[in-house]
């Protein structure tokens, strides 16, 4: 049977900010461990991902850094690309799917859909924002989950239940734009009727048949995988809109899409397809043997992205007809940091892009740790103390101890020549045994997406290794030259162990791995090599080694934990509150209800404006530092908040005759405080 070839992909990260550690132990580096291993394997395998530069997370971003989201997504594919090849994920291609060859194929593919009738075009009531004049879809809108009460869920999917949602689904729904609640207003889009395909999904799913034919085995997809699309199936599948009124995206290629453009998540999955062209095109194969045909697509993935990739993506593939159909979905449950959610918006995250930068030499110290720990049933924790535990007693204290113990002996007793097998011992084949079973052991955990079960097994061959020289004991044999033949024996045993760990880290920890093999002078890239005893011939020339993980300092761990404190003290940014004052001195305080009449900039003070106030009982001027927040032509007008009896004071040559009061958020914006009701101006505040 010739080998089963792969097309995995890893989901195409948000151009809106930079990687963090939950996607990178989530997504990221498993999807690398299992395309390295299915190389060294030789699988003919394509590994394929891009950033999704599409929808709401860009657009919104770009509204918060008051930037196009043409900029955003330039920026932030650049920081992730880089992050990605500076941590050596091995990608095929990193693609973009703001690329015209994306945009084509998309469009293509929406056509053909709409042309063989899996469409229908309905119109509907749908949220819309009367201020910014937006309808709200996706994460224009949030509300409460009706799924798990989770507040600040999304139109389109609650990020904290993983579950699929429209926007009118939520409870008490709110405009992202103007934090107010929407109005309905008349559109017309085109739905995927997903009830069409409940029959065969559900076949596909749970049985891993497709019209009878087995297409993959169930049992290695995992439980949370089934038991979500299961139960979205089961509440029963809906009409589910594939295009948005926003000027961002691909734009609907059929007429009366004016003005439309396709809905993200039917984009971005097709983001594989063109990313695969694109890699194709540029290496002289057909991209369509990647996706057709004997291949297994593998979609590794976040929980929070199943249902798009294992219910919605899998109808527009066999709509479309002519491609597989995933043959698993890895998706992985959240990683968390320190005892909180990662948070890119509250900046409560390990980057990826700053880590690296902080400890260029140390990238595999972490992804060691973030397969150890990685978040493949349950959620798991990232916390800096456990990244240096892991690291000091288990990569340095085993792995390095070992390797270092093994190549050092080997130089000074035999000048670095691998020396003779000679005459194995009972103990010594227990040993040899259990190192052919361990590379086999490991393969099976990684056909099966166990991978921290795999990382832990090449551990044990290390602790082997550890242990067999701990029991052997050579260097005291070789004081007696009696011994010699024996200390040789141990020796090779040492080295061929080493040599196997060379092999089965790769796919794990490939700096390190090419570090052992560089002190071997033996490098060998097949699995089916690994477990072997005899990798090494006697006479073999090895190198002096050098330390292969330094110990992590108690400085380090502080740093982090220390940088990451600081960030959540700047969450609540807000002062202290003040000493307590009594009620008597608040009433001394004569505050009222002001109207801007007229307002103009002070010369040459660029934060200040000069105000007219009409203030109830006359009309004074008012002179207040918020020109870097208002012009003049907004205020005028506007009721605002003054504290009429505090002592006027020349500002700049004019005088102030009280002041407007401002609220000020944690990033420095000012805004007046006006009340709710419209009220006339000389109304008191107290
Ligand atoms: N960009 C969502 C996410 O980052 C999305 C994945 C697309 S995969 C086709 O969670
Ligand atoms: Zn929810």
């Amino acid at each position: 049977m010739s080998k089963a070839k792969y097309t995995v992909t890893a989901a195409l990260p948000y151009a809106n900010g930079p990687l963090h550690l939950g996607h990178v132990a989530g997504v990221y580096l498993p999807s690398d461990i299992f395309v390295r291993f299915l190389r060294m394997n030789d699988h003919d395998v394509a590994f394929i991902c891009g950033s999704d530069e599409h929808g709401a997370a860009i657009t919104l971003r770009a509204k918060k850094e008051g930037t196009t989201p043409k900029k955003i997504v330039d920026k932030y594919n650049e920081i992730i690309g880089k992050a990605f090849r500076d941590f050596d994920i091995s990608f095929d291609i990193f693609h973009r799917t703001s690329a015209e060859i994306h945009h084509e194929t998309a469009q293509d593919f929406f056509k053909v859909l709409d042309e063989k009738g899996h469409f229908t075009k309905e119109t509907s009531q749908q949220y819309y924002d009367e201020e910014f004049q937006q309808f709200l879809a996706d994460r224009y809108i949030t509300g409460t989950c009706p799924n798990c009460g989770h507040e600040n869920a999304y139109g389109d999917q609650c990020e904290n239940c993983g579950t699929a949602l429209s926007p009118t689904d939520l409870k008490d729904p709110k405009s992202t734009l103007s934090g107010k609640t929407p109005i309905m207003k008349e559109t017309s889009h085109w739905y995927l009727p997903m009830e069409r395909h409940e029959d065969w999904l559900k076949d596909w799913i749970q049985q891993g048949t497709l019209d009878g034919v087995q297409q993959h085995d169930p049992k290695k997809w995992r439980n949370q995988v089934v038991g979500q699309c299961m139960s979205w199936i089961d509440n029963g599948l809906r009409p589910r809109a594939m295009t948005r009124d926003l000027d961002w995206g691909v734009k609907v290629p059929v007429t009366g899409g004016d003005g439309k453009v396709l809905y993200v998540w039917l984009d971005a999955p097709i983001g594989y397809i063109s990313a695969t062209k694109q890699w194709a095109a540029d290496n002289n194969k057909n991209w369509k043997d990647y996706w057709t045909g004997d291949r297994k697509l593998i979609h590794f993935i976040g929980k929070d992205n199943i249902v798009f990739h294992a219910i919605i993506f899998p109808i527009l593939l066999k709509a479309h007809e002519g491609f597989v159909l995933p043959d698993n979905v890895p998706a992985y449950e959240f990683l968390n940091l320190e005892g909180d959610k990662f948070s890119t918006s509250r900046n409560w995250a390990v980057w990826l892009h700053e880590y690296i930068e902080a400890y260029p030499d140390k990238t595999d110290e972490l992804k060691y740790v973030l397969t150890a720990i990685a978040p493949e049933t349950k959620d798991s924790e990232f916390t800096w103390k456990e990244y240096q535990t892991r690291v000091n007693s288990e990569l340095a204290d085993i792995l390095g101890n070992f390797v270092n113990r093994a190549l050092v002996l080997t130089n000074k007793y035999y000048d670095g020549a691998v020396p003779e097998q000679g005459n194995v011992t009972a103990e010594d084949q227990k040993i040899l045994d259990e190192v052919a079973a361990i590379p086999a052991r490991m393969s099976k955990l990684v056909y099966d997406y166990k991978l921290r079960e795999a990382q832990a097994e090449a551990m044990n061959l290390a602790r082997l290794g550890n242990k067999y020289l701990a029991d052997t004991e050579p260097w005291k044999l070789v004081k007696d030259e009696a011994n010699a033949d024996r200390v040789k024996t141990i020796m090779n045993i040492a080295l061929q162990i080493t040599a196997n760990l060379s092999i089965v880290l790769k796919p794990f920890l490939p700096a390190t791995a090419a570090k052992i093999s560089g002190f071997l002078d033996f490098n060998v890239n097949d699995w089916n090599q690994a477990g072997a005893s005899d990798l090494l011939a006697a006479g073999h020339g090895t190198n002096k080694p050098s330390i292969l993980f330094q110990k992590i300092e108690d400085e380090l761990v502080e740093k982090e934990v220390e940088k990451l404190n600081a960030t959540k003290a700047s969450e609540s940014n807000f002062p202290p509150q003040k000493e307590e004052t009594s009620f008597d001195d608040f009433t001394k305080m004569d505050i009222r209800l002001g109207k801007i009449l007229e307002a103009e900039k002070v010369k040459k003070a660029d934060k200040l404006l000069k105000l007219l106030v009409d203030t109830g009982i006359d009309k004074r001027t008012i002179v207040s530092g918020i020109a870097q927040h208002y012009s003049p032509e907004e205020v005028v007008g506007k009721t605002v908040t003054v504290l009429m009896n505090l002592a006027p004071r020349k500002i700049r040559g004019v005088e102030s005759q009280g002041m407007i009061l401002m609220a000020e958020d944690t990033e420095g914006n000012l805004s007046f405080v006006s009340p709710e009701k419209d009220f006339a101006q000389g109304g008191e505040v107290r």
